[in-house]
């Protein structure tokens, strides 16, 4: 597809503990100019973090393109921040080491990929900072909250001043020129309590056209009790499942999943919650393209390994007789 400036790209995906709704994708107040170049730091930049935590699900959200990932106090609340995609609250159990929004298109005869915690930034202070609104409250709490909690980011990826070059070519970041803002949802009630939503408006502030765009999400799976047992863990795309409603109908879920191999038994028994450090790991958390914009919504799903210590294990999708042996790591 064709992306041009002024024109927004929506998608609305769900982060949910296996066990749709419609919204509306929101904007941030615009009194400010985008510049084309920012300076990276910390005493610059507002990057900061705060927690999903009112329902079931406990999940770190940080302004930079990415989630479960981060260190330091809430800017919110000034509580330590928990990474890791807790399941269920107040456990140990981890679920994920990190999730990161990346944006590829092709640019005239160039193909470029703008990524999450690395090309992703807030704006400064107050323009970058994240915003929180609840329907908790008297009149059904602050105006426009969606959920019990609402997080809302604002990031783009034309800063270039500090970032780091690109870790294959070596070439400085060349922004796509797109402005991100990610509204997430969450809930305390029985029915909506395992699940969080994500709606994303990606929006073109730059002044090229950005060709056979594509909106990715890559989800490290890192479930244990973070006691680092995470070299066993599966992931998978399940495209359909019987429909409970019978009759041979087959409803079409398209959900990336992850799990641990075998759920981590101790001693042939379930052990929930953990005791003296050990215990089991059995939920799958999943994530699911809702909804999206245009013509976009065409799912797709890849997987891969890096092994830190024996390059050999080394996996990745490719195409047979294209196939690269990379020489091992030193
Ligand atoms: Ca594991
Ligand atoms: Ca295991």
């Amino acid at each position: 597809m064709t992306f041009r400036d002024a024109k927004y790209i929506s998608l609305l995906w769900v982060l949910v503990v296996l066990g749709a709704s419609e919204s509306q994708t929101r904007e941030m107040s615009r009194n400010r100019t985008v510049l084309p170049d920012h300076t990276l730091g910390a005493e610059v930049l507002q990057w900061c973090g705060t927690m999903h935590n009112i329902g079931n699900l406990e999940l770190l959200i940080t302004n930079d393109g990415q989630f479960s990932n981060g260190m330091g106090p809430d800017c919110i609340t000034g509580e330590p921040m928990k990474p890791g995609c807790i399941f269920p609250k107040g456990s140990n159990q981890l679920h994920l080491l990190a999730g990161t929004l990346m944006v590829g298109a092709v640019v005239g005869q160039d193909t470029l990929v703008s990524s999450g915690a690395s090309e992703l930034w807030p704006d400064v202070s107050p323009f970058g900072d994240i915003r929180t609104r609840s329907i908790i409250g008297t009149n059904g709490g602050e105006p426009d909250a969606v959920s019990e909690q609402d997080i809302i980011c604002v990031f783009a990826d034309t800063f270039t001043v500090g970032v780091s070059a690109d870790y294959f070519h070596f070439r400085p970041h060349i922004p796509l020129g797109i402005e991100v803002t990610q509204s997430s949802y969450a809930w305390s009630y029985g029915y909506a309590e395992d699940f969080i939503l994500f709606d994303l408006s990606i929006r073109s502030i730059g002044d090229e056209v950005l060709n056979d765009l594509y909106v990715g999400l890559h989800l490290v799976p890192y479930i244990n009790l973070g006691n680092l047992e995470a070299d066993d863990d599966l992931c998978g795309f399940l495209t359909h499942v019987e429909s409970p409603f019978g009759c041979g109908f087959v409803d079409t879920i398209y959900v990336a999943w992850g799990a641990d191999n075998d759920g981590d038994p101790i001693r042939g028994e379930w052990v929930e919650p953990a005791v003296l450090g050990e215990g089991s790991v059995r939920h799958v958390t999943g994530a699911i393209l809702l909804r999206a914009s245009g013509e976009a919504a065409r799912p797709n799903f890849n997987w891969w390994i890096t092994h830190y210590t024996d390059p050999t294990l080394d996996f990745g999708p490719r195409r047979k007789g294209t196939c690269v042996i990379f020489a091992p790591a030193g």
